[in-house]
């Protein structure tokens, strides 16, 4: 089964389109290990997968720590997406899809700026040798992101069109199994959506805290919304996954 299989099954199982964003703060390597795990058997049941970025593997540490988060995740039946994105040289982005690959990751979400030739070809040489999958940042949540993602420039071609589009066009011809576009831009969404056609995972972060709506995020073609600090943060957290689930209930 692909990645995108496989978490479509546990979005429909759970009912919830929430990946998690597991960002949590605490200076202590293991108390945030505990609380990491605490968080996941918590709301597990309320969400489809989980996503972890640099900075909680820096804290924990690769092995005895993220790893471990990663065999729980799968021991809740949800996929494990690693935030790393990778934006760099072939062989350093190949070296870190190998190490999280390697610790149990299905996903691994990397930047289409670096390109194809000795950018990301090695990611996902390694992904589809491996059974994973490669997740595309095509366009990001925060305000200052529409001073790159929308430039408008023909870029070698006949019609002019936003940088986004282009970075959209580059997921379709590599095979991603997903691109990132920030929920508080709905009508990215629906211009990517109608680029990707229907089978694509679009994953939307910047829900609640950033200010994007869900509601609007879904109905304009996100599958998925990447929620952190409004589950993690919320005073009760399970309560914060469960109201997220009801809205594809
Ligand atoms: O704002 P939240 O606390 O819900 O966290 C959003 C998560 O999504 C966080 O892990 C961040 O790294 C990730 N993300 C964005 O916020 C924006 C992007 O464009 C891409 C990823």
């Amino acid at each position: 089964m692909s990645f995108s299989e496989r978490i479509w099954k546990t979005a429909e199982a759970n009912k919830s389109r929430t990946v998690l964003a597991l960002d949590l703060e605490e200076h202590d390597p293991k108390q945030l290990a505990i609380k990491s795990e605490e968080l996941l058997q918590k709301v597990g049941k309320h969400i489809c997968a989980v996503k972890i970025n640099r900075q909680l593997a820096m804290s924990l540490g690769m092995r005895g720590g993220l790893d471990r988060v990663v065999d729980l995740a799968h021991e809740l039946a949800l996929p494990a997406i690693m935030d790393a994105k990778l934006n760099d040289v072939g062989h350093t982005n190949e070296f870190m899809a190998r190490s999280f690959f390697d610790i149990g990751f299905d996903a691994i979400i990397a930047s289409p700026v670096a390109g194809w030739e000795n950018g990301l070809d090695s990611v996902f040489a390694q992904a589809n040798s491996r059974g994973r999958a490669v997740i595309l940042l095509v366009y990001m949540s925060n305000p200052g992101a529409e001073a790159f993602y929308s430039i408008v420039g023909a870029h070698g071609r006949e019609t002019p069109r936003p940088v986004f589009e282009l970075l959209t066009e580059m997921a379709i011809q590599w095979k991603a199994q997903g691109v990132v576009v920030g929920a508080t831009k709905p009508e990215v969404i629906s211009r990517v959506r109608e680029l990707v056609g229907p089978g694509m995972g679009i994953y939307s972060p910047g829900v609640g805290a950033q200010g994007g709506d869900p509601g609007k995020a879904l109905r304009a073609g996100s599958t998925y919304l990447i929620i952190g600090r409004a589950i993690y943060g919320a005073p009760e957290p399970e309560r914060a996954a469960m109201e997220f689930q009801g809205l594809v209930s």
